[in-house]
């Protein structure tokens, strides 16, 4: 049984993206509607330039799904781009001017090119769709064991919302996001980040921001800390700096905890007994969440929480210093059609990825050919942790 992975082709202005996700076992049921609704979400939000005007993206499935239900094989789709003209494609002056902040330099050195064209085709966030549509395929998963994951925007330039995230209440922030165009789950800050967008537009500039995902209903033990790298945050880290345009990644408290001693940063443990036969934390609750649900890289029953910051789009309506890569000479880097912020696009994107990676280690775990069999070694692991402590010792278990 392989284990759960995606791989991803396709340019950006090709015929079509590419996802191809091997390891997802046989008998899930594969919402389309689902997916395609996160490939829509991840098109909109305030600050989007032209291209997702043209852009309708959905999945065309290609393998591995009969009667919309997976059969175990790789699963590929396709994701037709509407604004298809590679081969057209003029070599106007700007796609030798390299855009400070985009890949275009070091890219064309690397594939000894002075087009930056070549590089910027894979290295588009137009490839997040793929990602997107994995992530959601996995959560076709993931939802069937109670498992949900909530992106949102926390925070745009420097106006950030201070909203309190919990398994309580995140539905009804998620209904506030919703009606959101900036994403955000605070009515009042979304509109400053809308102000602050149509700012930098005006003044020919972009803005990044922080985006957030929780992901709620993990049980106990997803990841490990037998091997490195098999811890679940080190992964969610990897995939997320694998995110177009992400210069850091936090987990629960993050940076921060280096500035409170231990007293206040680690997370009280007490026991509910009225939740040890239904949650999926077995009883085992806390008072606080800073480690953000993984303690030794291993899901400890608290909701995982992801913290990522974005830097401002490369391509700025009023161009940066840069180099012609053919003549050395100094020249402004040059502006076709761009997004002023995919800040709220993004926070799609890591919602979706980082699903990915908890349905990854919840495969590894609880893996098997078929949904039926996952359902079984889940329900096992469940009922031997809710037994704990075992007399006789678990190893006599028959
Ligand atoms: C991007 C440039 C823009 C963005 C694009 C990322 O595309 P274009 O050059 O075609 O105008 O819209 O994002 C997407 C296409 C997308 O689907 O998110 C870039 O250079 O990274």
């Amino acid at each position: 049984m392989p284990n759960l992975s995606c791989s991803t082709a396709g340019e950006s202005h090709g015929p079509s993206l590419v996802v191809t996700i091997a390891g997802l076992p046989a008998g899930v049921a594969v919402d389309t509607d689902f997916i395609d609704g996160e490939l829509a979400r991840r098109q909109g939000g305030y600050g989007r330039g032209g291209r997702m005007g043209i852009e309708e993206d959905r999945v065309t499935i290609l393998t591995g799904v009969r009667r919309g239900v997976s059969t175990g094989a790789p699963i590929v789709f396709a994701i037709p781009n509407k604004d298809s003209r590679l081969d057209d494609l003029k070599k106007t002056p700007a796609i030798y001017r390299p855009r400070p902040g985009h890949a275009d330099l070091a890219g064309s050195v690397k594939w000894l090119t002075t087009d930056c064209r070549d590089t910027l085709e894979r290295a588009s966030a137009r490839e997040t769709a793929s990602r997107v549509a994995a992530g959601a395929l996995a959560r076709c998963l993931l939802r069937e064991f109670g498992i949900e994951s909530f992106g949102f925007v926390r925070s745009i330039l420097t106006t950030a919302t201070d909203a309190d995230v919990t398994e309580a209440n995140w539905r009804e922030l998620k209904a506030v996001r919703d009606a959101s165009e900036t994403y955000c789950p605070d009515a009042t800050v979304g509109d400053k980040h809308k102000a602050i967008i149509r700012e930098a537009k005006l003044s020919k500039d972009t803005v990044g921001g922080l985006i957030e995902a929780h992901v709620f209903g993990c049980p106990i033990g997803l990841g490990s800390c037998m091997d490195w790298r098999d811890k679940l945050d080190a992964r969610i880290a990897y995939a997320v700096m694998g995110i177009q345009a992400m210069k850091s990644v936090e987990i629960g408290l993050g940076k921060d905890v280096a500035t409170r001693p231990g007293s206040l940063v680690h997370d009280p443990i007490r026991f509910d007994r009225n939740a040890r036969e239904t949650a999926a934390n077995l009883g085992f609750a806390r008072t606080s969440n800073n480690a953000g649900g993984t303690e030794g890289g291993i899901t400890n029953g608290q909701p995982v929480v992801v913290r990522a910051a974005m830097k401002p789009i490369a391509t700025l309506l009023r161009g940066m210093p840069s180099v012609d890569l053919n003549t050395k000479e100094e020249q402004h880097s040059q502006y076709e059609r761009s997004d002023i912020c995919a800040v709220p696009a993004a926070s799609v994107v890591l919602e979706n990825v980082v699903a990915f990676e908890v349905a990854r280690v919840f495969c590894e775990k609880f893996g098997g050919d078929s949904l039926l069999e996952v359902r079984g070694q889940y329900a096992a692991f469940m009922k031997y942790a809710r037994m704990l402590p075992m007399d006789p010792p678990a190893t006599t278990i028959a």
